[in-house]
């Protein structure tokens, strides 16, 4: 039975080609910076978006044509997969990523519930093994039930925070018998709508806690998976405590979490936090905690988390200058955590929505390596700092400067050398050379 009956296997036609079911420049095979584009990008299908997104809004119900989802809902879980892995194998997607109730729904208590989630899994495994296609990685949904309305590890009611880590260990288990590459914590609701009823300190202790317990059982059960902690701001709650990838980066190194958790960099959690999703990959990728990133992009003139899919190559041109500058994402990748418009309901939408994505991230790769293989770009930073490459610069680099020593220096020399321009619109003219 197949359920995208008029799409065949996506082929690369190259730039020239007007099919809007090819790729024009993802050619998986291609090699740009020594490395095949297959296995630089590591592209994923976010399954929660592709094959559970209704299409809801908080303005009306869902509109999405989806004619496969019928009957039990159980029965429909497994049935599913055929459809996600149908999809995916067309698309030519080599990872995909879930959470454990996109994939599996509850049952009446948690037994059920996993009993459940070990049905899925195995079809799961068994479609992974027919196709190749491989669990970039899993997580948990801690928010969505009405059991973490105060939130999962950091919620006020300790049964509820025993219940997630029986969630995650769970979900830890079947990533881990799926082969997953890797583990995810978005904390869903791990914040808080008003102080006046919040103890921050016990919720971020507690965060800790629970996240130092996922470690150990990584270790007790041989999960060698990279963990990764993905900020985000706000929504649903008003503060939430991974905020960007400097508080990320603050708790982890707080809590003695650093030597464990990577982070997964999402653009329009990015743009949330009123940072580009540049400097939250150059600053997670200088702290070497960029571990895989969630590509999507919001709307300049929506304020809230829209999860469309990234279209704007000036985007992927400066996430991948990123990216290849730490060499690659591995064993993280990128995952499409993005949604087809309320309006884009046909089934066929989806396609169009991961080729565009994957175009424009191969196009924003191609441009970024050929800026960095000219090096005028890097060439113009080193240039900018080299005043620290020898005399007064280089003591301050060492570590041999005081302000005994510098102020000496300043009133011996009389005049300091005189600034220079930053350039900035002829560097962003140099960039447009290449598009
Ligand atoms: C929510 C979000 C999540 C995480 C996984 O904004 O990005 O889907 O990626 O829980
Ligand atoms: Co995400």
């Amino acid at each position: 039975m197949a359920y995208f009956p008029e799409v065949p296997k996506i082929p690369f036609e190259g730039p020239k080609s007007r099919n809007p079911l090819a790729f024009k420049h993802y050619n998986p095979d291609e090699q740009l910076e020594g490395q095949s584009m297959k296995s630089l990008f590591r592209f994923a299908v976010a399954y929660w978006h592709t094959f559970r997104g209704t299409g809801s809004d908080p303005f009306g119900p869902g509109t999405m044509s989806r004619p496969w989802e019928e009957g039990d809902r159980h029965a429909m879980d497994l049935k599913r997969v055929d459809v996600a892995f149908e999809f995916m194998d067309k698309l030519g997607a080599p990872f995909y990523c879930f959470h454990d109730r996109d994939v599996s729904g509850e049952g009446d208590d948690l037994k059920e519930t996993n009993a459940l989630f070990d049905k899925v899994a195995a079809k799961l495994k068994e479609k992974q093994e027919e196709t190749g296609i491989k669990l970039l990685w899993g997580t948990a949904n801690l928010f969505s039930h009405p059991r973490f309305l105060h939130g999962a590890a950091t919620s006020c009611n300790a049964d509820v925070f025993a219940y997630a880590a029986a969630q995650v260990k769970k979900a830890m288990e079947i990533t881990q018998q799926l082969g997953g590459e890797n583990y995810v914590f978005w904390g869903g609701r791990e914040g808080y709508q008003n102080l006046y009823n919040t103890d921050m300190k016990r919720e971020l202790d507690h965060l800790a806690k629970f996240m130092h317990m996922a470690v150990d059982h990584a270790k007790q059960i041989g999960f060698k998976g990279t963990f990764l902690f993905e900020p985000k701001p706000k929504e649903p709650t008003k503060h939430q405590y991974d905020f960007d990838a400097a508080a990320c980066c603050n708790f982890l190194r707080a809590y003695g979490l650093w030597d464990h958790v990577k982070l997964n960099i999402e653009t329009n959690h990015a743009t949330l936090a009123g940072h580009t999703m540049h400097h939250e990959l150059a600053y997670s990728s200088m702290q070497d905690k960029l571990g895989s990133i969630d590509a999507n992009t919001g709307d300049l003139l929506l304020g809230w988390d829209t999860d469309q899919f990234p279209t704007d190559i000036y985007l992927t041109t400066q996430c991948m200058l990123v990216i290849l500058g730490q060499k690659g994402i591995g064993p993280g990748g990128v995952n499409f955590d993005a949604k087809v418009r309320r309006e884009s309901f046909e089934p066929i939408d989806l396609f169009y929505a991961h080729i565009g994505a994957m175009d424009t991230f191969a196009r924003g790769a191609k441009i970024a390596a050929a800026i960095r293989k000219e090096g005028r770009l890097a060439e113009f930073v080193k240039q900018r700092y080299s005043s620290y490459d020898s005399g007064i610069g280089a003591d301050i680099e060492k570590g041999t400067a005081s302000f005994e020593t510098l102020s000496k220096y300043v009133l011996d020399k009389g005049q300091i050398a005189p600034n220079q321009s930053g350039r900035q619109e002829w560097l962003e003219n140099l960039v447009n050379e290449y598009l």
